[in-house]
């Protein structure tokens, strides 16, 4: 490395030194803490950024700011790789390492060391380029000013202020460019109104929808998700859409909004009551990410009926699994038919126990990751047409470019042959889930567009769609303890491998509930282990959630140390 680009390191980052005692990790996606403890770390990271993108042949990465569901006062940081997806699991140590490094020396000598291991190309023989988002959380413009200067202290790197956008936005964006095409917040929304219209075009002649259907409520929030999905509205016909929450009118980012909230504590979300029984309502978390449908079943209290993401999940796959099997009929044409999808469904082991049923009697591949989208996506990618979940309300559908291409032949040869058939039409509504849906991260605003689109063709009341399958009632608990890494998992979270016979004794409590199941996990954003239980009741469930963390408690809780 040249004494030009050594020198620049070590003056730049001599003004963000890090936190005193505090040991941060890129964890599930990206590093959060408290917003007064990340200006060293965004910093940081900005550097990451410049040296993937020179790693990377100059391509696009992405660097956004956001803390999602987290309190205003938190705020967070991630990297976006070129294709739209999270950053490469292989370059997570380096992220933690730089970091956690105490002084400017210690990074010179990481950054170095890492230059020298994966060949960066350096010293401006190629712009390295990063775009950069943030949420509204009023802590995300000096962290952005951080994020700058990280850049800036690696020659030749270039960043492209994207401004306020949602975290899949984002991803969309490094996504397109790289791609070549049209990458502007404008095109964003070309892409997602067009595609909806198209699909609401195709929509059978003879499905009804009632007159309070049209009608659907969003929960912004109180963040950037309220205030993009107000500006994507006006560009939807035959769709009416209220937002509420959308952090115009004084609400908190995620204080008793948001789909996180509405998710764990299956109650309203401020700004709605009594008066919204029976609307089909939807919540958005902080930064557009994740996205849960709810009712409210009636006037009396505030419990909802939650549609979550495994809901989600099974009505995307039922209108998919539909589709194809429209294309894949017997007749007109036989020319370049012989292609056989493969459909796969990924869920993890918070998905619950009766969706899981519902989409293997439906004849689906159902696999499970851990929690986290980069296992998830991962897995989707896989398959022509990857649909995946979490029950949190993070998901999206993933289809390889060789499906699209097949797929766009194939529509060609049926519009000549038989144009308007119903073969043709389910080719076009596979394309437009394509181009609706984000192809790079779960997105709450293409998400709800497709919902919508479906419900409509399927002419479903948000009831009929919540009687698709009755859910287990479940439990989550969480539980403090001395070292949350003692617990180590397998086969997907689902079986605990240590500490020494932790899982033997969940198993026997497990035994004693009729459709009882139950595991436990390190929490990869809290310090914390998770506490799942289902079983065929509320009170099952509970006390075996309970029981499952007083066993979590004598195995690894202050009171065993
Ligand atoms: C992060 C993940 C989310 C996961 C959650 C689990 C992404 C973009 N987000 O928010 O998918 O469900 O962490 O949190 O991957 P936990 O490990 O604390 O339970
Ligand atoms: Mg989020």
């Amino acid at each position: 490395m040249k004494e030009q680009q050594q020198s620049l390191l070590l003056s730049s980052s001599a003004r963000f030194p890090p936190p005193q005692g505090v040991r941060l990790s890129y964890g599930t996606a990206g590093f959060r803490a408290d917003a007064g403890l990340l200006q060293s770390t965004v910093y940081r990271v900005g550097i990451l950024a410049a040296l993937r993108s020179l790693k990377l042949d100059s391509s696009v990465i992405g660097l956004m700011i956001t803390a999602s569901h987290n309190k205003e006062s938190d705020n967070g940081v991630k990297i976006a790789d070129p294709s739209g997806g999270m950053l490469s699991q292989h370059w997570e140590p380096f992220a933690d390492a730089l970091a956690n490094a105490p002084s400017p020396q210690h990074l010179l000598h990481l950054i170095i060391e890492f230059v020298e291991k994966e060949n960066i190309p350096l010293e401006g023989a190629r712009p390295a380029q990063i775009l950069l988002g943030r949420d509204t959380r009023p802590s995300g413009e000096s962290l952005l000013e951080a994020a700058k200067q990280g850049i800036s202290s690696i020659l030749g790197a270039v960043a492209i202020d994207m401004g306020i956008v949602t975290t899949p936005q984002l991803h969309w964006m490094v996504r397109a460019r790289n791609k070549g095409v049209k990458a502007s917040e404008l095109d964003y929304f070309e892409q997602l109104s067009s595609s909806f219209r198209c699909l609401m075009d195709l929509i059978p002649s003879g499905s009804t929808f009632n007159e309070v259907d049209y009608k659907l409520v969003v929960d912004g929030a109180n963040g950037v998700g309220g205030e993009k999905l107000e500006v994507l509205k006006k560009r939807l016909d035959g769709l009416a859409i209220e937002v509420r929450n959308s952090g115009k009118d004084g609400g908190v980012l995620n204080e008793g909004v948001g789909a996180d909230y509405v998710q764990k504590e299956k109650v309203v979300p401020r700004g709605f009551s009594s008066q919204d029984v029976g609307i089909r309502c939807a919540s958005l978390d902080g930064d557009a990410d994740r996205l849960v449908y709810f009712s409210v079943p009636s006037e009396s209290s505030s419990k909802i009926d939650l549609v979550d993401g495994d809901k989600m999940l099974s009505l995307f796959a039922v209108f998919i699994k539909e589709q194809l099997s429209i294309l894949n009929k017997e007749g007109h044409t036989d020319v370049n038919s012989d292609y056989q999808p493969r459909l796969g469904v990924i869920q993890t082991a918070y998905a619950n126990g009766a969706s899981t049923d519902y989409l293997r009697r439906l004849g689906l591949e159902v696999l499970f990751t851990p929690t986290g989208v980069k296992y998830l996506h991962e897995k989707a990618a896989e398959y022509d047409i990857g649909i995946y979940f979490e029950a949190n309300g993070h998901g999206t559908i993933v289809f390889s470019e060789s499906f699209l291409c097949w797929l766009e032949s194939r529509n060609y040869e049926l519009s000549s042959v038989v144009k308007g058939s119903e073969q043709q039409k389910a080719a076009l509504r596979l394309l437009a889930v394509s181009k609706l849906i984000n192809q790079a991260v779960g997105d709450a605003l293409s998400g709800l567009l497709l919902v919508e689109a479906i419900l409509r063709h399927m002419g479903w009341s948000i009831h009929r769609w919540t009687e698709l399958y009755q859910d287990l009632p479940s439990r989550q608990l969480k539980v403090k303890v001395v070292d949350r890494t003692a617990v180590v998992t397998a086969n997907a979270e689902t079986v605990a491998v240590r500490p020494p016979g932790i899982q033997e004794a969940i198993n026997a409590e497990t035994a004693k509930y009729p459709q009882g199941r139950s595991f436990i996990r390190p929490s990869g954003t809290e310090d914390v282990i998770r506490v799942y239980a289902e079983a065929s009741t509320q009170e099952a469930a509970d006390s075996l959630a309970n029981s499952v963390a007083k066993l979590v408690d004598q195995f690894l809780g202050f009171s065993s140390s």
